[in-house]
């Protein structure tokens, strides 16, 4: 192996991925992809392997042609939202056949008591339960342990959602070492202090979803602007009309706060002595005017990408990278 490979594993590994599995959305903005961008800036001595997880999308069912525009648009989206090509390795998930491999062999020592315990398996069976259930979504979190232990990552940025499935990855790595002697490193999980669980407009008990809830309560990436306006004016709130945080009796202006102050750094302190006094109306159309003032830019990025070829150049040289790293 050439040197410059051996000195790319001396340095410690910050990974994560993204499901193709519809257009981004303010969560995945807010509980990941913001965060990516800016570990990517402050930890300087770190390596950024950031992938799009398109094995994990076809734990449920995808239309072939919608999910290769999924693909392209996550990785366009990923550029858009700040992650620099010359600071980040960016590839496809399922043109490294190793995933797969050590997906097995995580398979092959994870009980079938521990995976059913998994939540996002046991929300989503419930949603899918029409569709028929594939053996593929009940296994999903020993591919993505796959995914982390076999570039020995030392810290995953995610969503809160996505806990469970670190702690998983770290048993799992764990008992392989004791078993087979020390062979992966363990990782540990980074979450985002504000904005690591953004939930449905619509209804603020669930989490927002690219692919799973009713669109109305879920803001895109690459929706329209008016669009994004319409759904955060009828944001569902409460009879109040007092803009202050409580997750449990207030649930749907604690989630616009919550956007809001991922947005402005302002504290829910702050927030609240900001809109004293004031409808939720007024709320509302700040905090639609701070996502659309984001959105504009990540579109435009967006749109300068997706036609271009720096999506397949910066693909191409990522998978370059990752190839002798994951045979190592
Ligand atoms: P799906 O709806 O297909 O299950 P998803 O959007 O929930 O997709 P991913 O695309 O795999 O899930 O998520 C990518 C990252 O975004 C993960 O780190 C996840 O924790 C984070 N994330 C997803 N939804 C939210 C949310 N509502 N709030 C904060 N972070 C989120
Ligand atoms: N399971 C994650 C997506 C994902 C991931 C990973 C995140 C797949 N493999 C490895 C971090 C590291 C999800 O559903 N949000």
């Amino acid at each position: 192996m050439n040197t410059e490979v051996k000195q790319n594993i001396k340095r410690p590994i910050v990974l994560s991925g993204v499901k193709p599995t519809g257009i981004p959305t303010l969560g995945n903005y807010l509980g990941a992809l913001k965060n990516f961008a800016k570990l990517q800036n402050e930890m300087t001595n770190y390596d950024f392997y950031i992938f799009v997880a398109d094995l994990h999308a076809i734990t449920v069912p995808q239309n072939p042609k919608e999910l290769k525009q999924n693909i392209r648009n996550v990785a366009a989206l990923y550029l858009a939202c700040g992650l620099e090509p010359e600071r980040l390795v960016l590839f496809l998930q399922s043109e490294v056949h190793e995933h797969a491999e050590l997906g097995y062999v995580m398979q092959s020592i994870s009980y079938m008591g521990e995976l059913e315990r998994m939540t996002q398996f046991k929300d989503k069976v419930a949603k899918n339960m029409t569709q028929g259930v594939t053996s593929a979504l009940f296994t999903y979190p020993t591919l993505m342990a796959a995914d982390i232990l076999l570039y020995d990552a030392k810290y995953v940025p995610v969503g809160d959602d996505q806990m469970q499935h670190l702690e998983l990855t770290r048993d799992l790595g764990t008992r392989f070492n004791n078993r087979f002697g020390n062979t992966f490193n363990i990782p540990e999980c980074l979450v985002t202090k504000q904005g690591s669980r953004i939930m449905d407009l619509q209804d603020p008990t669930k989490k927002m979803s690219k692919s799973e809830n009713e669109n109305k309560g879920c803001i895109f990436l690459l929706e329209p602007l008016n669009s994004i306006k319409k759904k955060i004016k009828s944001a569902v709130t409460d009879s109040e009309a007092s803009v202050h945080y409580d997750k449990v009796n207030k649930p749907g202006i604690s989630n616009l706060m919550t956007i809001y102050s991922s947005l402005t750094n302002k504290s829910f302190k702050e927030i609240e002595a900001e809109f004293v006094g004031c409808n939720y109306g007024t709320f509302k159309t700040k905090v639609a005017d701070a996502v659309v003032e984001l959105l504009t830019k990540i579109q435009s990025k967006y749109n300068e990408i997706v036609n271009g070829d720096l999506v397949n150049k910066v693909l191409d040289e990522g998978i370059k990278k990752v190839l002798p790293l994951s045979k190592n």
